[in-house]
């Protein structure tokens, strides 16, 4: 009866189980470059370099506008990296997929 006990102890730790088996070296590699391209993004919207997102420059991309006053918390018409750090460009998809 060893196996079973094994699969018990497997189910029973399931982060352990997680964190060995999903996350490679690669794939976590690949999260730090998304977050690095989402540093990136926000400075390309930021054409004039003010540290925010006015939305004149959200205009440029379709999904961006589409979400920007879901995104502008505050309300002054300016995305800060904080607030464009929520924006999630999988959600306008599934949000104008019917
Ligand atoms: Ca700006
Ligand atoms: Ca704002």
């Amino acid at each position: 009866m060893k196996y079973p006990f094994a699969c018990a102890l497997l189910l029973s730790l399931p982060g352990v189980a997680l964190a060995q088996g999903s996350m490679t070296e690669e794939e976590k590699e690949q999260v730090m470059k998304l977050e690095g391209a989402q540093q990136d993004a926000f400075l390309q919207f930021d054409i004039d370099n003010d540290g925010k997102i006015s939305e004149m420059e959200a205009q440029r991309n379709q999904m961006l506008h589409q979400s920007f006053g879901d995104l502008d918390r505050d309300g002054n018409a300016h995305l800060s990296a904080e607030e464009f750090s929520e924006w999630d460009p999988m959600d306008s998809l599934r949000d104008a997929t019917p």
